[in-house]
């Protein structure tokens, strides 16, 4: 490898930082002075004219030392990320999403490396880039080959397009097919991993025996690992190692987004003669427990009137109606289907029911909540973490529709008190959740990965 041209010329001044932050500054730049050369290589460092005085002031290029170090310290330097997740209706794929696009408004490149182009990715945003997966075919090739097709794309994404990091969502088989990529890439493209445990990839799929080791081997290559509760970061230690260092980053919601708006049009055709609403939004899997939400409303109609609005589709949804028929309150039952203006539609909403028998956060639940609808759920895994029961909504036993019903009407037949609970679901929202809290521990997430050399 040659000499590069300098490019950067950064003055240190002593007393202006700690050892630690002097490092990480350092690691940063040089990141950043790689990428502008157009290079992975670490020997370009040593030749890089990186200067330290005593007493003078940061420059680069022609920018003045308190922009630089204030930008560099606040947000540290743009990053080259490549998201890989589900593109399908599910928390995970929401998330990452939302993650991505959040990232490129903060400057950082984003390369979304999936099979199809993710839900919420719906118009054009700079900065982001989507790259799909292509599984070949071939007579021998019976079965489906995505996670080898994955691994190649990740490959090529980063070698082309000089990735840091590649963040993969939900690990099965996301982590072991950037793992593949990452080790092929070691000594000429290398970049770090993140991988983000959502839920039934650690507490259903991840325990098939055919999975596990899997699950467990990516795990402990990955540079990071974070998962979306503190639930989560338990059941993962107990099945997977006691040892794995695991942050907990939770969902976040965007609170300007989801807000209670004007919805009049919505709520005309949703809130019909004035009854109460009472709404569910899911993939209809069987962990959701919609048959659930059915059985509540109709307990909950025997005292007051309401109706019942489900938003999404899944294999659950035609067993969902056969019941609704059966227990004679199908004409009280709306199904929306899958929708995209969520807060609109939320924002028609009294309750918002998580019957789940399985959720290690409840992404629906928060964005509920940030349109100030308080959430009816069961005590189930990380719900706990963000819902509050007798302050935001109410948590009861799994199954106890019975509870439930008890708890909406509770709710609904005193308005101060739903008032009380709906101003305090905001409130969390907005003061534990908000993206602008969350998104930047992923950033710092990503800057410790980078300035690590553990996993390579
Ligand atoms: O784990 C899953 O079932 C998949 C995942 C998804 O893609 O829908 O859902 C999980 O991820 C969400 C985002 O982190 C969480 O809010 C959900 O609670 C979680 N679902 C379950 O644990 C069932």
């Amino acid at each position: 490898m040659g000499s590069y041209p300098p490019c950067i010329t950064v003055m240190y001044s002593v007393p202006m930082l700690c050892p630690n932050t002097f490092e990480k500054l350092k690691c940063l730049v040089f990141r950043r002075a790689r990428r502008d050369v157009g290079t992975k290589d670490r020997s370009f460092d040593g030749n890089f004219d990186l200067r330290f005085t005593a007493n003078t002031i940061v420059r680069w290029k022609g920018h003045t030392a308190s922009n630089v170090l204030r930008f560099i310290l606040e947000r540290g330097l743009d990053m080259r990320i490549g998201m890989v997740c589900y593109p399908t209706y599910g928390g995970s794929g929401v998330l990452a999403t939302e993650l991505g696009q959040e990232l490129a408004r903060r400057g950082h490149s984003v390369h979304f490396i999936t099979y199809a182009q993710p839900m919420r990715l719906d118009r054009f945003q700079d900065n982001i880039y989507y790259h799909e997966v292509e599984t070949p075919s071939y007579p021998l090739l019976e079965f489906n080959q995505y996670t080898l097709a994955l691994a190649g794309k990740i490959l090529d994404v980063a070698r082309y397009e000089h990735l840091d990091v590649v963040h993969v969502h939900y690990a099965i088989p996301h982590a072991i097919s950037a793992y593949l990529a990452k080790e092929i890439a070691r000594t000429t493209t290398p970049f770090k991993l993140v991988t983000t445990l959502h839920g039934t990839d650690i507490t259903l799929v991840g325990l098939e025996p055919t999975f596990h080791p899997i699950v467990k081997f990516s795990l402990e290559k990955s540079d990071v690992i974070t998962a979306v509760s503190g639930f989560l970061q338990e059941k993962t230690r107990q099945s997977f190692g006691e040892d794995l260092p695991i942050k907990v980053i939770p969902n976040f919601v965007d609170t300007q987004v989801y807000k209670r708006g004007d919805c009049q049009n919505v709520e005309k055709r949703l809130r019909v003669d004035g009854e109460f609403v009472l709404m569910h939004v899911s993939n209809f899997r069987p962990v959701k427990r919609v048959h659930d939400c059915i059985r509540i409303l109709a307990e909950v109609r025997k005292k007051l009137p309401a109706r019942l609005v489900f938003v999404g589709d899944g294999p659950e949804r035609s067993d969902a109606e056969r019941l609704c028929r059966e227990l004679n309150v199908e004409e009280f039952v709306t199904f929306l289907g899958k929708q995209s203006a969520l807060p609109e539609i939320l924002s028609a909403a009294d309750i918002f029911l998580l019957p789940s028998q399985q959720e290690s956060f409840g992404l629906s639940a928060l964005e509920a909540m940030s349109c100030s609808v308080p959430v009816v759920s069961t005590s189930i895994g990380g719900i706990p973490e963000v819902v509050r029961h007798d302050e935001t909504g109410f948590i009861a036993e799994l199954g106890d529709v019975t509870r439930m019903a008890r708890y909406c009407v509770d709710l609904l037949s005193n308005p101060k008190k739903l008032a009380i609970f709906r101003e305090n679901s905001r409130k969390r929202a907005v003061e534990k959740f908000d993206i602008s809290l969350i998104v930047p521990m992923y950033e710092r997430v990503y800057e410790e990965a980078l300035a690590s050399t553990v996993n390579g």
